[in-house]
């Protein structure tokens, strides 16, 4: 399994608040390469599936809505040691308690809206990548 891609999405508050640019910006300053990315709108069947791990937590039918309230875009980014990397870059969950500096301490609204997404392993940033991308567009060497 590589470890040098991630899988993330700019939710819907950061893309409608027109934090896209400068989120991009700050992937790229990081060292973070875009292998794939576009600008779609999430179901509720494609929610579901991807945080199916949250199924029995008590935020899963709010976080259905959030996720599908409006344009998101996803995107698959490579760099070495991408996912440790990656979740160190946007912080905590919870932007409260995210450090300075990190993607959710600037760009977050609250615990659910939380500007982006990242990957929490590999296997998770396959799998994810999987349900927004076909074979096709993920063309990596
Ligand atoms: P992560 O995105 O930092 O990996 P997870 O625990 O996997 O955090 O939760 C997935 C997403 O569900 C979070 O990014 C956030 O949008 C939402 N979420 C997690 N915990 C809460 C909560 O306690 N209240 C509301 N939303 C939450
Ligand atoms: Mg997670």
């Amino acid at each position: 399994m590589r470890t040098d891609l991630t899988f993330t999405i700019v939710k819907p508050t950061a893309f409608e608040k027109n934090y896209l640019g400068p989120i991009i910006e700050i992937f790229n300053r990081n060292g973070f390469k875009i292998k794939a990315m576009k600008l779609t709108r999430m179901n509720r069947e494609k929610a579901k599936e991807f945080y199916a791990e949250h199924e029995t937590k008590p935020f899963f039918e709010s976080l259905l809505s959030y996720m599908t309230s409006g344009p998101v875009v996803v995107a698959v980014l490579q760099k070495e040691n991408a996912i440790a990397d990656f979740r160190e870059m946007i912080g905590a969950t919870d932007p409260a308690k995210a450090q300075f500096g990190t993607l959710r301490k600037m760009f977050a609204d609250s615990k659910e809206a939380n500007a982006v997404h990242g990957s929490d392993s590999n296997e998770s940033a396959q799998r994810e990548m999987s349900i927004f991308f076909t074979e096709e567009e993920l063309f990596f060497d």
